[in-house]
């Protein structure tokens, strides 16, 4: 703070953040204070995401997915996120509510960003989860899920739909949350040792 060179947080975004999110101002600015130092050009590139996600999981490969969740948090697809897409991003992956997560999870499938998910996205995503599963583990998983192509026709199963048909957000959501399995394949959440 005081800083002249830092850019300030604007009254407009901060208002806006207040009302889209259920953080107060305080957690918001110190938010951004954190944001301006890890990032100080005040945006963050898709390299520096994969490289924030790369240690979250030392023992696989996570570059594709961090590449997927950049794409969903990029919501004005300019290929940064800035601060308003990082807090919006914070936002709906660490709150509480199920259907906010969901909503998110849509967009993460969503790959061409065109309102449906179809069966090749599935498997599109479903590839860049099993490349976060370290080798080791893979080779735990149960029969019917032990490739991407097993995960992603697993999966698509449950949405009662054929391979060339498409789903709707709230088609999704629904399948989600009525099927506990559903909810487990459509992320990854290393096993505890
Ligand atoms: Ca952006
Ligand atoms: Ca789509």
């Amino acid at each position: 703070m005081g800083n002249a060179t830092s850019s300030a947080l604007s009254k407009e975004i901060l208002e806006d953040l207040k009302l889209s999110t259920k953080f107060t101002e305080t957690e918001i600015c110190q938010w951004y204070e954190n944001f301006q130092k890890l990032c100080p050009t005040g945006r963050i590139s898709p390299e520096e995401f994969e490289q924030i996600y790369a240690r979250f999981f030392p023992d696989s490969d996570a570059k594709c997915y961090a590449r997927h969740v950049f794409r969903s948090f990029d919501t004005n697809d300019d290929g940064t996120l800035d601060f308003r897409e990082y807090i919006i991003a914070l936002h709906m992956t660490s709150t509480g509510k199920t259907t906010r997560k969901l909503e998110w999870a849509f967009s993460l499938f969503d790959v061409d960003k065109n309102g449906y998910i179809n069966k090749s996205e599935v498997t599109e995503i479903c590839q860049a989860i099993f490349k976060l599963i370290p080798k080791e583990e893979q080779s735990r998983l149960p029969e019917d899920e032990n490739t991407p192509e097993k995960r992603a026709n697993k999966l698509w199963a449950f949405f009662d739909k054929k391979d060339n048909e498409r789903l709707a957000e709230g088609e999704f959501i629904t399948g989600v949350i009525e099927n506990e399995n559903a909810m487990r394949l459509i992320h990854y959440e290393p096993m505890k040792d």
